[in-house]
Formats: structure tokens, C-alpha cells, sequence
């Protein structure tokens, strides 16, 4: 207790010289006093009350949708969080503070090109924190902050996962191990098309990371309403969705997907999603793109070759995703007690 209080006190003003022996190692174990987390007033009260709340990624309107969509679709998921009776918590990083519930001001700040904000997965968050800097949370970063303040539901457009070819180039994305380390319910529409879905769902497996559809037992397909893969559980609404998460987590620690197919009538065409895709591939190889560049390089040239029409797509289904998210949110709330 002494040796802890001792490091927090000199802690304070921190500064190189205490990165070295004793002090390094106590000062692992104990609480950063300079890490700083805000939660916005009204995600602080519906935390406190008990409200349904689900934590909204920044990775995707930064890095993932373009200008000046990428703001409208962050507005209209946070309204349509708020219809489900829920309350939404969009999460960045801004000059080193996480904050949780950014504004409106700070999201269009944090989406400012010449910010050049960083895409901040699990691993980044704190460093962000510790040197900073700007950054917009991806799946895995943002379920790390929820999970850290308490919000245990999340909404995005299509999760990260393996990435074909990556018996090579190793490219997973760390959305699935965040995923099977953190307690939170991620609504999304399966993993991005972009991906090798059929790995992606072994990887799940082995990580005890279930995978449950919303009124399906097809895996969505992203940009397509059926990926071709079937899963082994389905929920016919929000109540059973918290039901199955709540009980879930009485015996694992990991997150769940809930997989939400985008209507059919809103799909991609399946023929053009072919073309886009090995255009997508073709760009990327072009580029020689690696780590966290090739998933927004993959997206923009999607966008590009479609005239757009992928774009509209991704934003009918991330905003359905919020919704759902906010239904069940509030549901955990009815559910619990
Ligand atoms: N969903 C979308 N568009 C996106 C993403 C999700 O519709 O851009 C983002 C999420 O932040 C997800 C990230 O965590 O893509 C995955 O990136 P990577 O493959 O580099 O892990
Ligand atoms: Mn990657």
C-alpha cells in the first residue's frame, strides 16, 4: 500500500526517469495517475441510472466512410441509438484524452484531414493516451474503453477479422482477440467482405467468441445480406439477444457477436461486389499496402468503384446496427433487474 501510494505521489509529474528498475515494475501494477478517461455529462448520468447505453467507434468515420458522409452517418447512428431508448457513447482519443461521448465539435474535429488522427486499436489506446496525441478507436480499441467505464454494448458496421492471404502476410485483426478478452456485445454486420470470412469464423470458435444471428442463422455478408457461411445460433429479438449475452457472460469473460444481416432490398449487388472486390484487391497489391492501411485502402477504392453505391450501403447498415444496439441495451437494462 505504501510502495503504491508512494508511486502514485511521485507519479504526478511524470517524466523519464521514472521508466527504470523498482519504480518501473510498481508503476506497471498500479493506476497511471496522468491516464485521463471523460465521459461526456450525459453518458456519466445514464451510467449512474442504469440506462441502456452503447459505445459507438470513431475508426469508421475517420478512417472508414468518406467526407462529408462519414459525419452524417456518425449523427444519425447516435439518433437512432436514442430512438432505441438508449443513450450513445461516441469514443476518440483528442489530445490524449479518451473521451467518452465526444460532441459534435470534437468528432468533426477529430475527422479534420489535417488532424491526421491515428487509427487506435486495443494496444494503441493507452499510448495515445500517454504521449498525447489524436486517434479514432477501432473495434477493438473501443470496446476496450467501454468495457474500462462500464458500457458493455457496442455497434459498428462489419467487425475486423482475417484477412485473405494472411497465411503470409499474417494480417488479423486484433477486433477478434480484443473481442475474446473483453466482456462486450458487439452488433455488426458479420466481418467485413473484404476478409476471408469462412477463417474469420474458425477464429472466432477458437477464441470462445460466440456468434449469434439477429433472425438468421446465415452469417451477413458485410455489403451482402448472406456471406454463404451458417451459424449455429439465432435470436428473434433484442430481449433474447441481452438474455443470451447475460447468461453468456455468467460463464465466459469473452465478448459476442450479434450478427446483423442488412435488409436484402439494401444489398450491394452481388455481381458488382465481385468486381469491386478483386478491384479492392488489385489497388491494395498496387500499393504494396500492409497493416492497418489495407482495411481503409480496401473500403475507398470499394467506394470508388461502385460510384459510391458501397458507401450507401455501409451507412443503411451501421445505422440499423446502432438501432439494434440501442434495443438491446435497453433490454439488458429490463433484463437484469
Ligand atoms: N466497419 C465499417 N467500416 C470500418 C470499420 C468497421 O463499416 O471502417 C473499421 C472498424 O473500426 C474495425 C476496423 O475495427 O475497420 C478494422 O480494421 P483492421 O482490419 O485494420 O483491424
Ligand atoms: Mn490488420
Amino acid at each position: 500500500m505504501a510502495a503504491r501510494a508512494r508511486v502514485r505521489s511521485v507519479s504526478q509529474g511524470i517524466s523519464l526517469r521514472v521508466f527504470t528498475g523498482k519504480l518501473y515494475t510498481s508503476l506497471c501494477v498500479s493506476n497511471f495517475p496522468n491516464s485521463s478517461v471523460v465521459i461526456s455529462d450525459e453518458v456519466s448520468s445514464a451510467l449512474d441510472e442504469g440506462r441502456g447505453v452503447v459505445a459507438l467507434e470513431t475508426t469508421i468515420v475517420v478512417h472508414g466512410l468518406p467526407a462529408p458522409t462519414n459525419l452524417d452517418v456518425a449523427a444519425s447512428c447516435e439518433s437512432a441509438v436514442r430512438m432505441s431508448g438508449s443513450v450513445p457513447a461516441t469514443i476518440g482519443v483528442l489530445g490524449g484524452q479518451v473521451i467518452v461521448g465526444l460532441s459534435t465539435k470534437q468528432l468533426e474535429l477529430l475527422a479534420e484531414p489535417s488532424l491526421e488522427a491515428a487509427k487506435l486499436s486495443a494496444r494503441d489506446v493507452g499510448l495515445a493516451v500517454g504521449l498525447g496525441r489524436d486517434g479514432a478507436t477501432t473495434v477493438a480499441g473501443t470496446i476496450t474503453v467501454a468495457q474500462r467505464v462500464g458500457i458493455c454494448v457496442m455497434a459498428t458496421g462489419g467487425l475486423g477479422g482475417v484477412h485473405r492471404e494472411a497465411q503470409t502476410s499474417f494480417d488479423e485483426s486484433a477486433d477478434l482477440t480484443a473481442l475474446s478478452r473483453t466482456s462486450v456485445l458487439v452488433v455488426a454486420s458479420g466481418v467485413k467482405s473484404i476478409l476471408d470470412v469462412g477463417a474469420t469464423l474458425e477464429r472466432l470458435d477458437t477464441l470462445g467468441v460466440p456468434v449469434v444471428g439477429y433472425r438468421t442463422t446465415q452469417f451477413p455478408g458485410f455489403y451482402r445480406s448472406d456471406s454463404g457461411f451458417s451459424i449455429d445460433w439465432s435470436v428473434a429479438d433484442a430481449r433474447e439477444a441481452a438474455v443470451a449475452f447475460l447468461a453468456h457472460r455468467d460463464f465466459s469473460s469473452t465478448g459476442m457477436l450479434l450478427a446483423n444481416p442488412v435488409a436484402a432490398e439494401d444489398q450491394l449487388d452481388g455481381e458488382l461486389h465481385e468486381q469491386a472486390l478483386a478491384s479492392a484487391f488489385n489497388v491494395a497489391r498496387t500499393l504494396g499496402v500492409s497493416g492497418k492501411e489495407v482495411t481503409p485502402v480496401l473500403l475507398a477504392e470499394f467506394a470508388r468503384f461502385s460510384a459510391g453505391l458501397s458507401v450507401t450501403v455501409n451507412r443503411d447498415l451501421v445505422i440499423a446496427n446502432a438501432k439494434l444496439a440501442g434495443e438491446v441495451a435497453s433490454a439488458l437494462r429490463t433484463s437484469r433487474s
